[in-house]
């Protein structure tokens, strides 16, 4: 088994579970700058010429961070970081697709719209990064709000995938040059209780 892998957020996002988890995998580094993820021999393994990528010993192909994280949640059951029973892997659920679609989402449409790597994958709107640029602190206000509860995590009281994908959003934030507001106290608390774990470290 081996994982292809290199920047960015879902990578960092498959690393940081397997530290969770302590899991260990040969890693193949995939290099951006030379062009490597879009090379014949990689687009062989991934078709659409992104990382991460799971690859199996019997040559099956797992691509989609969440997908990969996933297979190894089944292989290795504990620390369980999908949850533990129906309500708490709803939630769990629930938050990682809140984290991803509405703070990662608006933060990568910055980074997508703005930056000259991605030019090549699409026709690239300056405005639209702004706009979304301008909506990352009230997004980040609205996990605030809900975080006003106290609980120490996103999904609850376990620590889960939802926090490994919030947390690298705000390493994004911060190499796009955004800030959490210092006003989201919530946020802040929280976000210095996830980034102290070992994993985040991978
Ligand atoms: N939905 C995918 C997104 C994968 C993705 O966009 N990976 C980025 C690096 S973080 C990439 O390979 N970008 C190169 C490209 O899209 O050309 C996942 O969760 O793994």
């Amino acid at each position: 088994m081996k994982l292809y892998q290199g920047m960015g957020p879902n990578s960092y996002r498959v690393r940081i579970f397997m530290a969770e988890k302590g899991i260990s995998l040969p890693m193949v580094d995939v290099d951006f700058a030379k062009g490597e993820h879009k090379a014949p021999e990689f687009l062989a393994v991934n078709s659409l010429g992104q990382i991460p990528v799971l690859e199996l010993d019997d040559g099956t192909v797992i691509t989609e961070s969440v997908a990969i994280c996933r297979y190894l949640e089944e292989t290795t059951r504990e620390p369980q970081l999908f949850g533990h029973d129906a309500v708490s892997r709803a939630k769990v659920e629930m938050w990682n697709r809140r984290a991803e679609l509405v703070i990662l989402g608006t933060v990568g449409n910055v980074a997508l719209h703005s930056d000259a790597f991605f030019a090549e994958r699409l026709t690239q709107f300056p405005a639209f990064a702004e706009t979304e640029r301008a909506a990352v602190p009230q997004k980040w206000g609205w996990l605030d709000d809900e975080l006003s509860d106290g609980r120490p995590f996103l999904a609850g009281d376990e620590f889960s995938i939802a926090d490994i994908t919030a947390g690298v959003t705000a390493w994004l934030c911060e190499v796009f040059g955004m800030e959490i507001p210092a006003s989201a106290k919530n946020v802040q608390r929280w976000l210095e209780r996830v980034r102290s774990r070992p994993s985040f470290e991978a």
